[in-house]
């Protein structure tokens, strides 16, 4: 149950992408994703050209299954991290924050799968005239850099709008999640926030704490007023950026508060002054779990949730 054109293009069994997450999503997420059945992802975003070949290297030694690499397109490196993938052969690449067409024809060359995020229809619809094999519809309920629809309204209007097929994320932490993007059109899903707090990520023990202690209302968006908005957990940092947005401070300053704010709290721990991203999902989540349990628990959960519902409304 629940193949998908996804499973197809992608050769894994279940159709669920691990999101990309920048000093979040390595070797060890990614490995763990692809060997249960889901695609799992490193995230490029920080990286140099030679630490994604390196990371890449890795993903093989612990896997021997499809697995992608998310390619964070605000990134200076990001013209030689394409090289890399391409050179590497990894079975499909994400893209992120921006519009990737000029990789696309490259990639698309080289055999390997192209799947950009996409926070709007006319970009997805551009997205498939350039040739893309899917694209993620991620609303603004995501964590990191978002864009200004949510998933319950982007979704819809995305797959009526484009042919390929889409992915739903921003959101989704659970067999309802999977199953409502399922039914929205979307022929699989991406969860960050979910993985980020499985036994198999690397990040920081306080950052997993925040994450469980975390409840519906304690993220926020800041960077609205830069043009960057990134979801992240409230602390002394999103209230600092806040104070300064509010006051009008300078783009410049507002941005120098986020460097290396993602690496001192995902590296360091230091979720008070660094920047948690999380997706609102958190709230839901209240412990961690092997990466083999999560997508379990969302695949049978998704079965008995539809033959519940099915013998309920369906006669
Ligand atoms: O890329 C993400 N999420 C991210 S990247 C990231 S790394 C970072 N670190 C510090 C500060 C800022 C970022 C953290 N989170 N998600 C994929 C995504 N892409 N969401 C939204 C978009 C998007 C938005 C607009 C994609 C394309 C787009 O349009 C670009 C265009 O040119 O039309």
């Amino acid at each position: 149950m629940f193949r998908t054109r996804i499973c197809d293009l992608c050769g894994i069994e279940y159709p669920i992408f691990q999101g990309g997450m920048a000093w979040v999503s390595d070797y060890r997420l990614a490995s763990a994703v692809s060997e249960a059945g889901g695609l799992g992802i490193i995230a490029a975003g920080h990286l140099t050209p030679e630490e994604v070949r390196e990371q890449i290297r890795k993903t093989r030694e612990r896997t021997s299954k499809p697995f992608g690499v998310n390619i964070m397109l605000m990134s200076p490196f990001a013209d030689d991290i394409v090289k890399v993938a391409i050179e590497e052969k990894v079975a499909v690449v994400t893209t992120g924050a921006g519009n990737p067409g000029k990789y696309v024809k490259a990639l698309k060359e080289a055999g390997i799968k192209v799947v950009p995020v996409v926070a709007s229809v006319a970009l997805a619809q551009r997205m498939q005239r350039e040739g893309v094999d899917a694209v993620i519809a991620e609303g603004m309920e995501s964590g990191g850099h978002i864009g200004d629809i949510t998933t319950m309204a982007l979704v819809p209007q995305v797959v009526d709008a484009v042919d390929i097929p889409v992915i739903a994320a921003g959101g989704i932490g659970d067999a309802r999640g999977f199953l409502a993007a399922l039914m929205l059109g979307a022929e699989g899903v991406q969860m960050g926030t979910r993985f980020a707090l499985s036994k198999e990520c690397a990040v920081h023990e306080n950052w997993k704490k925040l994450y469980i202690k975390a409840k519906d209302r304690d993220t926020v968006v800041t960077g609205r007023s830069t043009g960057h908005p990134v979801r992240v957990i409230k602390n002394k940092l999103s209230k600092k950026f806040e104070q300064m947005e509010r006051q009008g401070a300078p783009k410049e300053e507002i941005e120098k508060l986020g460097v290396g704010a993602l690496k001192a709290a995902a590296i360091d721990g230091d979720v008070e002054w660094g920047s948690v991203m999380a997706g609102q999902i958190v709230g839901l989540l209240k412990e961690e779990k092997t990466v083999k349990e999560i997508i379990e628990e969302i695949i049978q959960g998704a079965e008995r949730l539809l033959r519940e519902k099915c013998s309920r409304f369906g006669g």
